[in-house]
């Protein structure tokens, strides 16, 4: 039906863009650094061109990071405005738009700058296999001849480092540290995004980590590593939902383990579980209660008291273990 999808280069991108004066810039639901810095850099860039852009994301960005990084604060909940182009960034599903899903399907000129593949929803789409969509987007700022001062190699580094995790992830490739290269000598402020993107936690969310570690129990000779917060922890450190995100690392990383596990109570006796595995598959652990993911880090949602739902977990994991 839609055949008018197409692939297209950086130097035909680049070309689309001088063609245009103002752009929508719309970044994925629960935004991660790579779409925060590569809308805003792409933003900061066609401003630098004399044209007009806005950028949009359904779900607020984290308060350290608006905090660190003033540019942030452009990105709005709200829709507004009319624009010559539409850019989807970083974003391999138009879902992932969110609310603003049906504002993008329903323009005639749009874009999808991305490195995660799916199926084409834009009607020009540039998916490349970079570890970082904000390698895609220096690409095409360089082809536009926009001289990248520090804000904009700031804002491009964000995205290069936490798709990669620090360097650390397997996508971690020689383009990575040749861009890398590149921005450090634009002036990008490294060590700030990855002391707000990797080292700053807030005081209540490491008294919630020593609570969870508190509560700390192994499984099949050290293998299987658990560990839980209820709604009773959560309230006493004044902690919500996001706090909680990184948690599960410290179970995994115990080098006895093969799975890791992290209960946290969402509401009275519904608990969210996530798991990490190494050479093990946390998916099909996920999949037995109804949720998914990726082979070594899944999630589910179970309901039940505390000890029956721990109790579940060890006998699904003890199939495989
Ligand atoms: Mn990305």
């Amino acid at each position: 039906m839609k055949s008018t999808k197409k692939t297209v280069t950086i130097n035909e991108v680049a070309s689309l863009i001088e063609k245009s004066n103002s752009f929508a810039l719309f970044a994925h639901t629960n935004p991660d650094g790579d779409t925060i810095g590569a809308t805003v850099a792409l933003a900061l860039a066609l401003e630098s061109l004399g044209k007009k852009a806005a950028v949009f994301c359904d779900s607020a960005i984290g308060n350290k990071v608006v905090e660190a990084f003033d540019e942030t604060k452009r990105i709005s909940n709200n829709f507004f405005g009319k624009y010559d182009f539409y850019i989807a960034v970083d974003c391999g599903d138009l879902n992932r738009l969110g609310e603003f899903a049906w504002i993008f399907e329903r323009s005639a000129e749009t874009l999808t700058i991305d490195h995660h593949g799916g199926e084409y929803y834009s009607k020009y789409n540039i998916v490349n296999d970079y570890a970082s969509t904000c390698q895609i987007i220096y690409e095409i700022i360089r082809q536009l001849h926009v001289v990248i001062d520090k804000n904009i190699a700031t804002y491009l580094y964000m995205g290069l480092c936490t798709d990669t995790g620090n360097f650390s992830h397997n996508n971690t490739d020689k383009k990575c540290f040749l861009t890398a290269a590149e921005l450090c000598d634009c002036g990008a402020a490294m060590e700030k995004v990855n002391r707000v993107f990797f080292k700053d936690t807030t005081l209540s969310e490491t008294k919630l980590l020593g609570c969870a570690l508190g509560h700390l129990r192994t499984y099949y000779d050290n293998k299987m590593v658990l560990m839980y917060l209820t709604l009773e922890d959560m309230k006493k450190f004044n902690a919500d939902l996001n706090a909680t995100s990184g948690i599960v690392q410290n179970a995994i990383n115990v080098d006895s383990a093969k799975v890791g596990v992290m209960l946290t109570e969402y509401s009275p006796n519904v608990y969210k579980v996530s798991m990490r595995g190494k050479d093990f598959s946390v998916r099909e652990v996920c999949q037995q209660f109804g949720g998914g993911g990726h082979v070594l880090a899944a999630g589910c949602m179970i309901s039940g008291f505390l000890e029956d739902v721990i109790d579940k977990i060890v006998r699904v994991v003890g199939y495989t273990i």
